[in-house]
């Protein structure tokens, strides 16, 4: 079948089954421990969420449905025979955990080109709001402003029984995945194109159609970029519209997604103040104040991993291959040779190599997105696929209320006390 959704409905039993099996037989297994600084850490490292479509390894990076980051850029199909693989076929794979062929991962692009018309009452939303508003901020209204046309809210308002949840969940992901370039470029063009909008072309891919909506004349291969920068796919759940919001609302946050805006900042900073071509000497010297500022080097380290990002590494070699001599990813080559060994010496940071943020911006600034302030969006479209597909599964299998036990300090020193 070329039907994503016939697709998905058949890989539904064996994952029900495996689910109740995994309940029934190990259900009382152990995972992990949890200790006190985890608690007061930020619940780092506590193995406690099903989460199917992608696995985090400190080592190796991101793994979607059992693929790296590699083995996906050579196995699903491109936009062009060898090109950079289609987000629809990375969607598919999330649903379905199989490899989609070019038909199927086509067929996916056939089924979003007919959702995606953005209704009207959303782009006067966006009109409305003040023209400094920042970009996340737009498109977290957006989306919110969207969720008056959620289908799970209306089937929930009817009953709908629970076995049943994940149709129209399945149908509202859709629905937002498919509208997410149109409110991306809206946003775009009201920010910094004058508002003046320009219509979806039915031939153009998902991706190609954001490049082709935001316009701004960008480079060829800039809706390749794009591919590339979607298909890294990230985290959240429920109310597909509600919930995709709120993770939105986290991702905006400078240590998180808006760390994709403050790296090329940073990055323009240290231009400005030495010039195209500095030293490495003087970048030591300048990564070194910002530190000694009390503020963090943007773009470097990561929670979970303790290597390179593969998502850095896939950036990187694009990079390499259609833009070596641009100034700016030279500068951002000798940052990743001088940053690690300072953030090293620090002495407490785990990680000190760069993450997928140290990147993506320079690849946009090159072709023609120049304005910063917009590139989490961009991150925020890509992030739809796996949040919206994890979601789709989540209430497919029917899993519960998320609910983490939260203690207070005193909590904390009696449980200590009484062990
Ligand atoms: N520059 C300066 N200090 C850092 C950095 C950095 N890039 N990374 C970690 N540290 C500090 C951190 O602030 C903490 O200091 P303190 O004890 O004084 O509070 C110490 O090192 C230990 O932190 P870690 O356990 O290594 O890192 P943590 O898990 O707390 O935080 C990040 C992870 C990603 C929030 C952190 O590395 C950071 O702030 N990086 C810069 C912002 C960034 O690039 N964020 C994008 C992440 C994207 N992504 O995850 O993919």
């Amino acid at each position: 079948t070329t039907d994503l959704k016939a697709a998905f409905m058949e890989a539904i039993p064996q994952e029900m089954e495996r689910l109740k099996m995994l309940k029934k037989e190990h259900g009382a297994a152990v995972l992990g421990q949890v200790t006190v600084e985890q608690a007061v850490g930020g619940m780092r490292g506590i193995p406690a969420l099903l989460w199917e479509t992608s696995l985090l390894d400190a080592e190796e990076g991101i793994r979607f449905r059992g693929y790296s980051i590699p083995e996906l850029q050579e196995r699903l199909p491109g936009a062009k025979p060898g090109g950079e693989p289609l987000p629809e076929g990375m969607l598919w794979l999330l649903l379905t955990g199989q490899i989609p062929t070019a038909e199927q991962a086509h067929g996916v692009t056939g089924m979003l080109r007919e959702r995606s018309a953005v209704p009207a009452h959303v782009q006067q939303v966006l009109a409305a709001l003040p023209s400094g508003t920042h970009p996340m901020t737009q498109l977290c209204t957006a989306v919110l402003a969207l969720q008056s046309g959620s289908k799970f809210a209306a089937a929930y308002d009817q009953g709908v029984h629970k076995s049943k949840y994940w149709e129209p969940v399945y149908e509202d992901s859709m629905d937002l995945i498919a509208k997410l370039p149109g409110i991306a470029a809206a946003i775009y063009r009201n920010t910094y194109k004058g508002g003046a909008r320009i219509e979806p072309d039915p031939s153009l891919d998902w991706a190609a159609n954001l490049a082709h909506q935001m316009g701004a004349r960008l480079a060829p291969r800039s809706d390749e970029l794009l591919c590339v920068k979607i298909a890294s796919v990230g985290s959240a759940l429920s109310d597909p519209y509600l919930s995709y919001a709120a993770g939105m609302a986290g991702l905006a946050g400078p240590l998180h997604g808006l760390a994709n805006q403050e790296t090329l900042r940073w990055v323009h900073g240290v231009q400005q103040e030495l010039g195209e071509s500095p030293t490495k000497e003087q970048l030591r010297d300048y990564v070194w104040a910002t530190l000694k500022g009390g503020k963090v080097v943007p773009g470097f380290g990561h929670a979970v991993l303790r290597k390179t990002d593969p998502r850095y590494t896939c950036l990187r070699g694009f990079a390499q291959r259609h833009m070596p001599e641009y100034p700016l990813f030279r500068l951002v080559s000798i940052l990743y040779e001088v940053v690690p060994d300072i953030l090293m010496q620090t002495g407490k940071v785990k990680n000190p190599y760069p993450n997928v943020d140290a990147h993506s911006g320079v690849l946009l600034q090159y072709y023609g997105i120049t304005e910063e302030r917009f590139y989490t969006v961009l991150f925020g479209v890509s992030r739809a696929l796996g949040v919206l597909s994890q979601g789709i599964w989540s209430r497919t299998l029917g899993l519960p209320i998320e609910r983490p036990k939260s203690l207070t300090i005193d909590a904390m020193l009696q449980h200590v006390a009484s062990n």
